[in-house]
């Protein structure tokens, strides 16, 4: 007989975002002319600009030649591409291309990086929090067991991020763990931490001899962007937030960082990202870490696609660069449409400036009430907040992600279901 890994057993429910597919199912098939809006999931809806697509199609072209074909990546993705997000995103902060993984996007490398530490190893993540943190840990027995009444693993210490305290948590009452997952600008609240808080977050980790994973996939540049830009728009719009921890003296100590191409340009289906792990970052003992991570990057993946590859170099072309902060400014421009509508209708809302999410607090409703009638009243799909996580009880999600015309009808459809 084969056993099972028994810290299946250990899940709370389904994956958050299946648990919203199968209600918005449910629905559908109970009522099959409606015509729902998402404003659930943040997947990108906007077609990708033609200079990245003639890379997609350069490339193919390639492996129709024998001279050009090309097999099997480099496992840490290609120099160039390297060297160009060193360039692009970190220009005044002294990364190198060899301490950048390109891989096939965030959400894998997060699930990659439980794997450099054994089931003992401690977690600290933001309450609410993007899920795949939490599940990651559980399938590799570092949860502990699911607390139904309390709605937290037992092992996994919880920072609340609430509107209380401004969305980052109070660290003098954080207990100490071996890492701390971070993301900013925040997925689900929309709200980016301060130069001074990431710099209390560093020092943090630095005095627990705790390792930072920090999210950055819903930021941008660091540093000046090239002059040749426009600098039309970026996630980050404020100047006191920084695009990357390495910002931060000191982090390349204590702090890995994951970036996508997802929510940058669109790749959410192409699927391209990369991680960070600096040379500097070492073990109890002065191990570095880079090189079991390179070990598991060369073990768990078998380096990005080539397709893919090649549109990302495409989309740091001056003129791809021009269609990234087109496109991240067209989504923050749906996530204030949708912020001012719910702000009219009276609610309290968060984020939406530095991030494509709007987090809404819905007073004397729980979260999956009020999901659930904005999908039977309106017929537009949210995320219930409590889905996050506790503290995100009484909220939901708004994305930015969507048509602009799917955007205009979701909110005149809210609005007039919640003026009734
Ligand atoms: C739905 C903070 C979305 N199917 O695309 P990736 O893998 O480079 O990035 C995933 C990711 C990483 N970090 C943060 C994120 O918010 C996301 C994407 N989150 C959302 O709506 O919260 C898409 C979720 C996806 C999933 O199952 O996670």
């Amino acid at each position: 007989m084969v056993h099972r890994n028994g810290n299946f057993a250990k899940f709370k429910a389904n994956y958050l975002f299946v648990d919203i597919a199968n209600r918005r199912k449910a629905f559908c098939d109970a009522n099959p002319t409606a015509k729902l809006i998402s404003l659930g999931i943040g997947d990108t809806t906007e077609p990708l600009p033609s200079p990245i697509i003639d890379g997609f199609i350069r490339k193919a072209q390639d492996l129709s030649t024998a001279e050009r074909y090309s097999g099997y990546p480099d496992y840490n993705g290609s120099a160039k591409l390297r060297q160009l997000i060193a360039d692009t995103f970190y220009s005044n902060l002294e990364i190198h291309p060899d301490e950048i993984f390109i891989s096939d996007g965030s959400k894998p490398d997060l699930a990659r990086i439980q794997l450099l530490f054994g089931p003992q190893t401690t977690i600290a993540v933001q309450d609410p929090v993007y899920p795949a943190y939490v599940d990651g840990a559980v399938i590799s027995g570092k949860a502990g067991d699911y607390n139904e009444s309390e709605g937290r693993y037992s092992s996994i210490v919880y920072m609340s991020c609430t509107p209380e305290n401004g969305f980052f948590p109070d660290l003098s009452k954080v207990k100490r763990t071996h890492l701390i997952y971070f993301c900013s600008p925040n997925n689900p609240t929309g709200m980016a931490a301060t130069k001074s808080q990431l710099e209390e977050l560093v020092r943090f980790a630095e005095n627990n001899n705790s390792f930072i994973i920090f999210d950055a996939a819903y930021s941008q540049f660091t540093g000046s962007p090239p002059s040749f830009i426009l600098r039309v728009s970026e996630y980050i719009q404020d100047p006191d937030v920084p695009h990357s921890i390495y910002s931060i003296e000191g982090s390349k100590r204590v702090a890995f960082e994951t970036q996508s191409f997802s929510k940058l340009i669109g790749f959410t289906g192409v699927r391209l990202g990369w991680t960070v792990c600096p040379r500097k970052l070492e073990y109890e003992g002065g191990t570095p870490v880079w090189d079991d991570w390179a070990r598991i990057m060369g073990t768990c993946f078998n380096g990005p696609s080539n397709l893919a590859e090649e549109g990302g170099i495409a989309t740091l072309s001056p003129e791809g660069l021009r269609g990234m902060r087109e496109m991240t400014s067209f989504y923050l421009e749906n996530a204030t449409i949708i912020r001012e509508a719910m702000e009219r209708l009276g609610f309290s809302c968060y984020g939406g400036r530095n991030s494509p999410y709007i987090w809404v607090r819905i007073p004397g409703k729980d979260s999956w009430a009020a999901f659930q009638e904005l999908l039977e009243k309106a017929h537009v799909v949210t995320t219930p907040g409590v889905g996050f996580g506790r503290e995100g009880a009484g909220f939901i999600r708004i994305s930015g992600f969507a048509h602009r015309q799917d955007v205009l009808e979701a909110v005149a459809r809210i609005t007039k279901a919640l003026s009734n």
